[in-house]
C-alpha cells in the first residue's frame, strides 16, 4: 500500500492526481512542512530527508523527488498505462521528460518568478523563453507531451502549467492554455482535488 506524505496546495497534490489515474490503492497522510513566509515546521513524521512534499512509502520503501516517484508509481502500478515500461516505445521519452522536468522546467520557471539570469551554457538548465518554444513545438504535435497518450509526465507538466496560467510572467500561449484545460478536465483531477484538499 502506498503512503503518500502530503500537504494541501503543494507540489503533493499533483500525486493524488496521479494515484487516481492510476487507480493505485493510496493512504494519504498530512504532514506539516516549513512554509514560504517563514512558518510551518519540519514533521518528523514525515521521512523525506528535508521533511518536503510529496514523498511516498510503499510498505516501508521510500520514495521522494516528484520525477523519481512519478516514474516508481508508474513501474509500479502499469494497469492504467501511464507511463512506458523499460523495454516498450516510448520509455526513452517518457525518461527524458521526467529528467527534463526536475533538471530544466522548474529551475527555468524559479529562475524566471525570481528574476535571476541563467547563466548560458553552464547551467544545467536554460531560460524559460528558449524552453517554452521547446514545450509548445512538443505539444502542437500532442496532445500530450508523449504524442497521443496521456501520461504521468503531463500530471507534471500540466499542473506546473495551471500554477502560473494567470501570471503576466509566462507568455501566453494557446497550445499550453489548451494543454492545462485537456490535463484539468480529467475526472481523475476531479476526484483528486476532492481528497487532496
Ligand atoms: N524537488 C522536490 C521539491 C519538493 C518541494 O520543494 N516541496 C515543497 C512544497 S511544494 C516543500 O515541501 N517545501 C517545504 C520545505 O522546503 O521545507 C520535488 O519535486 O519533489
Amino acid at each position: 500500500m502506498i503512503t503518500l506524505y502530503h500537504r494541501p496546495n503543494t507540489r503533493s497534490t499533483r500525486f493524488v492526481f496521479l494515484l487516481e489515474e492510476l487507480a493505485a490503492p493510496y493512504t494519504l497522510k498530512l504532514v506539516t512542512t516549513r512554509t514560504r513566509d517563514g512558518g510551518g515546521a519540519v514533521d518528523p513524521a514525515n521521512p523525506h530527508p528535508h521533511g518536503k512534499v510529496p514523498a511516498i512509502s510503499d510498505d516501508g520503501v521510500l520514495v521522494f523527488e516528484s520525477s523519481a516517484i512519478a516514474l516508481y508509481l508508474t513501474d509500479r502500478f502499469p494497469q492504467n498505462r501511464l507511463g512506458p515500461l523499460a523495454g516498450e516505445p516510448g520509455r526513452g521519452a517518457y525518461l527524458s521528460w521526467l529528467a527534463y522536468y526536475s533538471g530544466v522546467m522548474e529551475p527555468a520557471f524559479l529562475c524566471k518568478f525570481m528574476n535571476v539570469t541563467v547563466p548560458r551554457a553552464t547551467a544545467g538548465w536554460v531560460a524559460l523563453e528558449e524552453m517554452l518554444p521547446v514545450l509548445i513545438d512538443r505539444l502542437s504535435q500532442g496532445p500530450y507531451l508523449l504524442g497521443g497518450n496521456f501520461s504521468a509526465v503531463d500530471v507534471l507538466y500540466g499542473t506546473s502549467f495551471a500554477l502560473f496560467a494567470n501570471s503576466p510572467l509566462l507568455p501566453k500561449s494557446p497550445v499550453i492554455e489548451a494543454y492545462v484545460k485537456r490535463i484539468l478536465e480529467r475526472p481523475g483531477y476531479a476526484r483528486a482535488m476532492a481528497k487532496a484538499a
